[in-house]
């Protein structure tokens, strides 16, 4: 039976991190089906994601977002955070936030590089979530981040 995957995402982003992230999937797993679905902002994706799970059968989602730089931004980024932990919860299904802050990076051109790598790193997470959970123990301690150089093991 193919894997039917979720891509939730939103038009308050700068940049197009599902686009990045479907090639991704694609590339190391042909077969998956997609479900895509954009909505305006982060606060908005736990229940689009939720649905994803409950009404189109997902096994597991991606929910894209890009947090402003301002402290209400914060806020509801840390707001739909929460969202999204309810949902994973209430389905029992992993939901992998892939959120870029704004304000992580100075300029726009490293901002787009950020999350282009870290789209597709979290991609390459849920197919080793899906099809080699082994790999990721092997991975375990390991200081691995996503978008950015891993930091490493002490
Ligand atoms: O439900 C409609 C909106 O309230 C919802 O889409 C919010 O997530 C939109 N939004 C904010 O209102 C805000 O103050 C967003 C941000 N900041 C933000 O930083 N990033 C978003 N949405 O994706
Ligand atoms: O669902 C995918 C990721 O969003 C999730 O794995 C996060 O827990 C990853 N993460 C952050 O996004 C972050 O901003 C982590 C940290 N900080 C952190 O400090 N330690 C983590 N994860 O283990
Ligand atoms: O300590 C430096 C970084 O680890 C820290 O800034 C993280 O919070 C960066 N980060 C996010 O802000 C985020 O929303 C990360 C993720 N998501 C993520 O999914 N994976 C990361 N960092 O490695």
């Amino acid at each position: 039976k193919m894997k039917r995957i979720g891509i939730c995402d939103t038009t308050f982003a700068r940049y197009d991190m599902a686009k990045a992230a479907i090639n991704e999937l694609k590339m190391h797993a042909p077969n998956l089906e997609i479900i895509r679905r954009t909505v305006p902002g982060v606060k908005d994706l736990p229940v689009a994601c939720k649905k994803l799970i409950e009404e189109e059968g997902c096994e597991i989602v991606m929910a894209f977002g890009m947090p402003g730089p301002e402290k209400i931004d914060k806020i509801c980024a840390h707001e739909a955070s929460t969202g999204l932990i309810q949902a994973q919860l209430m389905t029992n299904t992993h939901i992998i936030e892939v959120f870029v802050h704004e304000d992580e990076e100075s300029n726009p051109k490293d901002l787009k590089i950020l999350a282009e790598n870290r789209a597709r790193e979290h991609a390459q997470n849920v197919i080793k979530m899906l099809f080699k959970p082994e790999k990721l123990t092997r991975e375990a301690g390991m200081g691995m981040r996503e978008g950015k150089p891993d930091v490493g093991p002490l």
